[in-house]
C-alpha cells in the first residue's frame, strides 16, 4: 500500500500497514533486518540516505514510520531505550532549566531526573491532576516544560490532557506525556494538546517481553531535529534486530490491547469485590477518582491495575511469593501476565517518605495484566487469597 492510503486506515490496520510496504528489491512481504552498521558509498558523501546505523537504519526507519502514524505524528525518533529517550529530551533543554513533572512517575524516571539530571536542571514534582496546582506552579517556576505520566505508575492516576496543556500554552510550557501505560492505541496525546509523545517501547508497543526500546514522536521540526542531531551525537539509537522485533510485535497491537483490557476490567471488579482487598486503582473502574476523564480521553482502559492488600509488608511478599500464573517481575505491557511490588521493586529508587506521601505503601501491589484466559488469572488470584488468608 502507498504511504498515502495508509493515512486513511483505521489503528487497528495501520498497525500492519505503516511503515509495512513490501521489500523493493525482493517483494518480501517482511520488512528485512539491515543488521548492517555501515553502508557503501559510490563517491564521497555520495549514498542513498543511509551512512551509518547509529544516525539511521532502514528497519528503523519503518519503525519510525509505523509510530508516527500511530501517534498522528508528523516525526517519530526510535531510541535504545525508554529512559534513553527521556535522557534526550532533557539535553535539548538550555542548562537550568525548570520541568515540572507529574508527583507519580516510573521510578526510574524519578531517578534519572533527581541523581543525573538535578546536576543541570531544576525538577520541581506536582500533583498534574490538579488543574488550580498546575497552574499555580506554573505561574511561580516558569518552567520550559511540564512533564505528564497518564495514567501514572503505578498509582494510575489520570491528569486531563487537554485541560493541562491548554493552561500550559497560555504560559508558552511544552508539555511531555509519556504514554507508555496506553499504548497509541488506547491513548494520542498530540491530538489533545500535547507537544511531545514519549513511550517505553519495551511494555505494550513491542507486548511480547524480549525487547528495551523507547520512542518520542511530535510534530515540530526543530525539536525533531534537535532530538535526532542528539541520538546521532550521543549514541542511544536502537538495533536493527530490536527494531525488526518491535515491528513484528506491534502488528497485533489492536488485538493485544482489546484483549488486556478485557481481562484487566474482570480481574479489577473480582478484585473489587474481594474481602482481602483494601481498594483497587483501575481507570475502568467507576469507583475510579478520573474515571470520567479516563472516559473521555482514552479509548480503553489498559491491562494495568492496582491493588492494596488488606495486610502488611509480610503478607504482599508471601502474595508475590505464592502466586503461580502472573510472574513475580519488574516491567509490563507483555502478553504473559506479571505482577511486582512497586516500594520494593520499580519504585525502590524514591525515598520511602515520598512514597509513602504518595501513597505508594507496602501492602500495593501491581498487575500487569495479560491475555491468558481470565478464568485461569482470577483463579490464580484466588488461590494466593486463600494460602495467605
Ligand atoms: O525500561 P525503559 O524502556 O527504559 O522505560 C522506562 C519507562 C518509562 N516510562 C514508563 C511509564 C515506564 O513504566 C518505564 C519502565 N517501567 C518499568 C520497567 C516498570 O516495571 O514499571
Amino acid at each position: 500500500m502507498k504511504k498515502s492510503e495508509v493515512k486513511d486506515l483505521d489503528k487497528a490496520s495501520r498497525v500492519i500497514h505503516a511503515g509495512g510496504h513490501p521489500d523493493p528489491e525482493t517483494g518480501a512481504i517482511m520488512p528485512p533486518i539491515y543488521q548492517t552498521s555501515t553502508y557503501v558509498q559510490s563517491s564521497p558523501g555520495v549514498h542513498k540516505g543511509y551512512e551509518y546505523t547509529r544516525s539511521h537504519n532502514p528497519t528503523r526507519t519503518r519503525l519510525e514510520e509505523c509510530l508516527a502514524s500511530l501517534e498522528e505524528a508528523k516525526y517519530a525518533l526510535v531510541t535504545s531505550s525508554g529512559l534513553s529517550a527521556e535522557m534526550l529530551v532533557m539535553h535539548t533543554l538550555p542548562a537550568g532549566s525548570t520541568i515540572l513533572c507529574g508527583d507519580d512517575v516510573y521510578g526510574g524516571t524519578y531517578r534519572l531526573f533527581t541523581t543525573v539530571f538535578n546536576e543541570i536542571h531544576n525538577f520541581i514534582f506536582i500533583n498534574t491532576t490538579d488543574l488550580e496546582e498546575v497552574e499555580s506552579k506554573i505561574k511561580e517556576h516558569r518552567p520550559s516544560l511540564l512533564w505528564i505520566e497518564t495514567p501514572t505508575n503505578p498509582l494510575l492516576k489520570i491528569t486531563d490532557i487537554m485541560k493541562v496543556t491548554s493552561i500550559a500554552k497560555k504560559y508558552k510550557v511544552k508539555t511531555l506525556v509519556d504514554n507508555t501505560f496506553m499504548s497509541p492505541y488506547f491513548q494520542n496525546p498530540l491530538s489533545l494538546g500535547a507537544d511531545i509523545v514519549l513511550h517505553s517501547m519495551t511494555k505494550y508497543i513491542n507486548g511480547h517481553s524480549d525487547v528495551v526500546g523507547g520512542a518520542l514522536m511530535l510534530n515540530e521540526k526543530k525539536v525533531y531535529d534537535k532530538l535526532w542531531t542528539l541520538q546521532n551525537s550521543i549514541g542511544p539509537s536502537q538495533s536493527p534486530f530490536d527494531s525488526w522485533l518491535v515491528l513484528r510485535g506491534i502488528k497485533t497491537l489492536a488485538i493485544r490491547m482489546e484483549a488486556h483490557q478485557k481481562n484487566a476490567m474482570k480481574i479489577a471488579k473480582f478484585l473489587e469485590s474481594h474481602p482481602m482487598v483494601e481498594k483497587v486503582l483501575y481507570p475502568g473502574l467507576k469507583s475510579h477518582p478520573q474515571h470520567r476523564i479516563a472516559k473521555i480521553q482514552m479509548s480503553g482502559f489498559g491491562g494495568m491495575i492496582t491493588f492494596f492488600l488488606k495486610g502488611d509488608i509480610k503478607k504482599s511478599k508471601k502474595f508475590l511469593s505464592k502466586i503461580q500464573i502472573f510472574s513475580l517481575a519488574e516491567s509490563l505491557g507483555g502478553v504473559e501476565s506479571l505482577i511486582e511490588h512497586p516500594a520494593i521493586m520499580t519504585h525502590a529508587s524514591i525515598p520511602k517518605k515520598t512514597r509513602e506521601t504518595l501513597g505508594i505503601t507496602d501492602n500495593l501491589i501491581r498487575l500487569s495484566v495479560g491475555i491468558e484466559n481470565v478464568d485461569d488469572l482470577i483463579r490464580d488470584l484466588e488461590n494466593t487469597f486463600k494460602i495467605i488468608r
